[in-house]
């Protein structure tokens, strides 16, 4: 199938076609890059926007059951739902939300939803652009929330948080007083912060944590783009499915204002010019793995090495002779 035609189905909102764009995305093959960037280019003429929803947590705090009812109820309202994620960290068997697409055995079989587990063994560079190219492939196709799963550690956050609309850490009730060794960094890109558990026995709990969590919110530096009252914290149940909608309600509140006030638009801008910057850097090292850097820095390392050169004056002669 050619690019043309891909697109034009993916316009069409075929899911197959955007399955097999997304694949095409992932591939690092340099035919393989350059229809990818033809088919994005001109699907970006399309001019179609989700609202792109950013979700972590730790593993075990409940993101695939959250997604599943949360995305339930979003198809139940008419709405196309399409479900990405993050893993940079794909020891775990078999990638991500795949793994346990049977804790989303209703959503996968909902007509009106896509879900696509992240390749396994990819660096965290290559997950981001991957991601965000299949972010833009679901735009193409007409889904109307797109999100954004990933896993609470190390710099994963920050990457699902830079191509998100709105951020969302899901959490787990906690006893004592203590908050759950959140880093800050974490917190202060939260929009709403989701205790989910609140059923049963854990019930009483996770709302004591909802109040640790909401003081701890209002301590933190006031955004321009968040109105009165967000960053919020609010219990929720994924597996009872409650709390959900009074969350989506708030969710599409916080978009509101912020479309009215300009942010929304403000903030795409942001991360656009923040994953141009990055692209830059991230082809300017790739650079430096090339035979010919290979080539001048092992014979100008040689010269530094014997004290011929100094360090700063090599690395000057090698910026000046890198093509
Ligand atoms: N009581 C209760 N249990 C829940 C709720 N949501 C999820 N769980 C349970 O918590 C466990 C983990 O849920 P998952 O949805 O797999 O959690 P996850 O965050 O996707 O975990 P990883 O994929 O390993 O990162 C399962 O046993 C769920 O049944 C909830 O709202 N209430
Ligand atoms: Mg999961």
């Amino acid at each position: 199938m050619n690019t043309a035609e891909l697109g034009d189905r993916i316009l069409n909102g075929e899911r197959r076609a955007l399955a097999r764009a997304i694949t095409l995305v992932e591939s690092g093959r340099s035919d393989h890059r350059a229809q990818a960037a033809a088919l994005l280019d001109r699907l970006s003429g399309a001019d179609r926007q989700a609202l792109r929803i950013g979700l972590s947590g730790t593993p075990g705090v409940g993101k695939s059951t959250f997604i599943e009812s949360f995305g339930m109820m979003l198809t139940g309202q008419g709405l196309r739902v399409a479900v990405l994620a993050v893993d940079p960290s794909s020891a775990r068997s078999g990638g991500s939300i795949l793994g346990d697409k049977t804790r989303m055995e209703r959503l996968s079989r909902e007509k009106n939803a896509f879900i696509r587990p992240s390749p396994s063994q990819s660096h965290l560079g290559g997950v981001a652009r991957r991601t965000r190219e299949a972010i833009a492939l679901c735009e193409a196709a007409g889904f109307d929330v797109v999100l954004i799963e990933t896993v609470g550690v190390g710099q994963s956050e920050t990457v699902v948080a830079e191509m998100s609309d709105l951020f969302l850490l899901l959490l787990a009730p906690a006893g004592g007083d203590e908050l759950q060794g959140v880093k800050r960094g974490i917190m202060e890109m939260a929009d709403m912060i989701l205790i989910n558990k609140a059923d049963g026995d854990l019930k009483a709990t996770a709302t004591r944590t909802c109040a640790d969590y909401a003081g701890a919110l209002r301590l933190l530096r006031k955004r321009p783009q968040d109105p009165e009252g967000f960053p919020k914290a609010m219990t929720v149940s994924a597996v009872e499915e409650h709390g959900l909608e009074h969350a989506w309600e708030e969710m599409q509140s916080l978009i509101a204002w912020r479309r009215e006030a300009g942010y929304w638009a403000q903030n795409r801008a942001v991360q656009a010019q923040y994953w141009f910057e990055q692209e830059v850097r991230a082809a300017l090292l790739a650079r430096l793995s090339t035979t010919q850097a290979r080539g001048l820095l092992g014979r100008l390392g040689a010269e530094v090495r014997a004290g011929k050169l100094s360090p700063s004056a090599a690395a000057e002669r090698m910026l000046a002779d890198l093509n």
